[in-house]
């Protein structure tokens, strides 16, 4: 009997990305520990993930109608050359652009393989979920200071105030919880600004609880506030900003009063906020709420909170918001990866991402404007460039239906599950339904699995060499051997872009395997995959801390060199730069005669310490833990409608219903009601017309996509708009077994 080896390797079930081990018993693997600084829920059942009797294993086919579940295998051979010959037909009839591929968040080597396939392929119909994750906030600072500041964290000792504004990380990101809770041991004080009294709330020194949605109006109470006593960092404003008259002329206008009244925030704590920010170094961590707020909402969200870290000197400050500033592999990026490529094809020729007339902040000219930026200043890009180009996903399934700005002919679902994930479930099955070709890419047999015509079996980090690289906007990149061999006919998602790049004569160099794919983007690093792997850390770039203030010497990466506080990258996009506060896109304000009826506030996503996002609810010991999807309510609005702790309540918009299970509690204020997202019962059949219950307790199906809802870069509304619940007709059945 072999001895059992113990792996020590970076963990990529979710992408924190943490150091774990694997204990390997006669070539299985039996166990899997470690995980975030805090104990993490998800790694000790990596052995049921890998072995799971519902994972993908072969390639497969559809053979009768879309979504009915009749399937034949086949080999990745011939599954590639069919759908090789279908592009290049594609490609003949309608145009490069005419392809496009829907990802999620930064999951496997897929991401920037397909980056890569699409930039010498030439189209620029390439979605990702950072659209809404974050995409808002980067777009703003990028803009403003030429990088984003997310891979910032506080510093003991250093940092005087954490502010957490829409993120709740003792759920979302464990070990960044033991830092900010370290730093509260060395004294920092701790706000959270939340509507909902979250598990970090519960920690905080100042609770504020907006409304939902009101947080630019938040925002900018904060700024007249911090201009109007004075506080502002004036060395910083005077020697490295511009726009600051725009920015105070506005600010006058947003006394505490109004900003009181918008917020439902009492005007002491907003002021009180404010105080706290200029006592620096303050850490404004990144929160993803502000990025879901809806039209108009959301930009001033993120931009007052951008304003705020920028006119208290806290940007790129030891202990405030450190810059991230470019990858390690930021060479590669632009050489190997291709974006000037993409750029000069889409320049050379007439079609545009397909949003770009309506959000013009993504488009051709915008990425090329941000590029050259960020270049000037940084010496190299990396990858903050491509979030100034993914096209708003309702524009994709508008372009498979109407051909509009022009068709939409093959789609790509590769670590995404656009169906759970994006608001407007409904449009996009529409479209997934209408596409000429479907092809995915995933572990499980998922509800957009599901409606393709060929559906790839992944292989995931376990059984696949690893480069964690963060989609090349983090500051380290780490390599990490395959653990593992591959099960059954799973391969790794660099694959299927290799194999259609050769077959179809796609520029761009394509090694033959997924370690020689990591070489060539590490080549200017001086390092190989493999040494990298051996070395000591297992990591390359700099520690965060050795090095601020950078803007000192080399400028920020906008166009003026200076912190742009009205940006004019923004401004050169159709926007104002300097936003005002407006309410969000279904409110009162906005759409009285709909508050009539629907007259509570949505707010939905709620991450949960099991889960990641619409993944692994078909693992035993996670499932039992947190079984169906849960609606917080307040008692006073569960009286009004007659529900208990417990019962299955309705929850309704114009769009439809979901059910999901009421968890009366008050947490969250009356009229608002909290909704998990992401949920479908794996458990159930996948084909039509079940998808594993989407239809039952999908929030994002009663969510709209309607363009007059998206914010300024084409993004979401998750949170704060308008619905109502009462008790529904039929319970969620517990008699249908969980996984026994
Ligand atoms: N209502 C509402 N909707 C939201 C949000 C919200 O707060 N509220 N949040 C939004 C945000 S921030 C995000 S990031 C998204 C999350 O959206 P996603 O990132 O799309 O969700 P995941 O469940 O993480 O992954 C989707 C699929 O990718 C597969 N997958 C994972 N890794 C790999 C891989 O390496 N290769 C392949 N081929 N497949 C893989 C998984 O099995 C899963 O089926 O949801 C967004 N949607
Ligand atoms: N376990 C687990 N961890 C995760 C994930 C996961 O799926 N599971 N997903 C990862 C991903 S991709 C992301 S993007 C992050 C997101 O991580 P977080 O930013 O922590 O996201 P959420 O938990 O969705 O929302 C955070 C808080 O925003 C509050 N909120 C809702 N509406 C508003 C509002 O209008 N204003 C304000 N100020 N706050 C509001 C909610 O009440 C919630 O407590 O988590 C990551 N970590
Ligand atoms: S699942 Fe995520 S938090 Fe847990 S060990 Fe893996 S990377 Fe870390
Ligand atoms: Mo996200």
């Amino acid at each position: 009997m072999e001895e059992n080896e113990r792996i020590s390797t970076g963990c990529h079930l979710c992408w924190h990305n943490c150091k774990v081990s694997l204990t390997i018993k006669d070539g299985v693997l039996v166990n899997a520990s470690g995980g975030a600084g805090a104990p993490c829920d998800r790694i000790a059942h990596a052995p049921e993930f890998h072995y799971h009797p519902k994972r993908l294993n072969h390639p497969i086919r559809r053979i009768g109608a879309r979504g009915s579940g009749a399937w034949e295998r086949i080999s990745w051979d011939e599954a590639l050359d069919r759908i090789a010959a279908k592009m290049a037909r594609v490609r003949e009839e309608d145009g490069p652009e005419a392809i496009a591929k829907v990802g999620g968040t930064i999951h496997g080597p897929g991401d920037w393989a397909a980056w890569k396939f699409f930039c010498h392929w030439g189209s620029p119909n390439i979605y990702n979920m950072g659209k809404n994750c974050g995409q808002a906030s980067v777009l703003v600072e990028c803009a403003m200071v030429g990088s984003d500041s997310y891979g910032a964290h506080a510093v003991a000792g250093v940092t005087r105030t954490i502010v957490l504004w829409g993120a709740n990380p003792p759920e979302s990101d464990p070990a960044n919880w033991e830092t900010i809770r370290h730093c509260q041991a060395k004294g920092a004080r701790l706000v959270v600004i939340d509507p909902r009294f979250s598990e970090a709330a519960s920690y905080a020194d100042l609770w504020i609880q907006p409304h939902p949605g009101t947080d630019g109006a938040l925002g900018w109470g904060v700024v007249h506030t911090l201009i109007k006593e004075g506080l502002y960092d004036r060395e910083f404003v005077e020697n490295w900003c511009t726009g600051f008259d725009l920015v105070s002329e506005k600010a006058a206008a947003y006394t505490l009063q109004r900003c009181q009244a918008a917020t439902g925030v009492p005007a002491w704590q907003i002021q009180a906020l404010a105080r706290l920010f200029a006592d620096g170094p303050t850490h404004l961590a990144w929160g993803l709420s502000g990025c879901h707020h809806g039209a108009g909402a959301g930009y001033a969200t993120v931009y007052t909170q951008a304003l705020i870290r920028a006119i208290t000197g806290n940007v790129d400050r030891y202990g405030g918001n450190l810059l991230t500033g470019p990858s390690p592999l930021g060479v590669a990026w632009d050489r190997d990866i291709g974006w000037d490529e993409l750029l000069s094809h889409l320049e050379a020729g007439e079609r545009d991402s397909l949003s770009a007339d309506r959000f013009p902040v993504c488009s051709k000219a915008s990425m090329r404007r941000i590029n050259d930026a960020v270049r000037r200043a940084w010496g190299v890009g990396y990858g903050l460039p491509l979030y100034f180009l993914w096209p708003s996903s309702r524009s994709i399934w508008d372009a498979i239906r109407y051909s509009k700005p022009y068709p939409i002919r093959v789609l790509f679902i590769q670590s995404g599950n656009p169906l759970l994930t994006l608001a407007g479930a409904r449009e996009c099955h529409d479209a997934l339904g209408q596409v000429d070709l479907l092809v995915g890419m995933d572990f499980f047999m998922t509800p957009s699995m599901a409606m393709c015509d060929y559906v790839l079996p992944a292989t995931s980090w376990l059984e696949q060499p690893n480069l964690m690289m963060y989609w090349g906007v983090s500051s380290t990149v780490s390599a990490y051997e395959r653990p593992l061999p591959p099960i059954g006919n799973r391969k790794d998602d660099y694959v299927l872009w290799k194999e259609l790049a050769k077959r179809l004569n796609v520029g761009g160099t394509w090694p033959e395997s997924l370690e020689k794919a990591y070489d060539l983007l590490l080549e200017s690093c001086g390092t190989t995959f493999r040494e990298l792997a051996h070395s000591a850390t297992q990591t390359i770039g700099t520690d965060t801390g050795a090095r601020f203030e950078r803007y000192r010497t080399i400028g920020f990466g906008t166009p003026s060199g200076k912190c742009e506080l009205a940006p004019s990258s923004l401004a050169a996009a159709g926007l104002d730069p300097v936003p005002d506060y407006c309410e969000p896109p279904q409110s009162a304000a906005r759409t009285p005669q709909l508050i009539r009826d629907f007259p509570l506030t949505l707010v939905s996503g709620a991450r949960l310490r099991p889960y990641w996002h619409t993944s692994y609810r078909e693992i035993r010991k996670l499932r039992w833990r947190h079984e169906l999807p849960e609606l917080f309510v307040h008692p006073e609005t569960a009286r009004n409608e007659n529900v208990l702790d417990g019962d299955t309540v309705s929850v309704e918009t114009p769009l439809g219903s979901v059910r999901l299970r009421a968890r009366v509690t008050t947490v969250v204020k009356p009229g608002v009601v909290y909704a998990e997202a992401f949920w479908s019962y794996p458990e159930q059949p996948a084909e039509e017309p079940f998808l594993q219950g989407i239809w039952d307790s999908n929030i994002n199906a009663i969510i709209s996509d309607d363009y007059e809802y998206q914010d300024f870069a084409g993004d979401l509304p998750f949170r704060g708009m308008l619905c109502r619940i009462r008790k529904a007709d039929r319970p969620l059945d517990f008699s249908v077994p969980v996984f026994q």
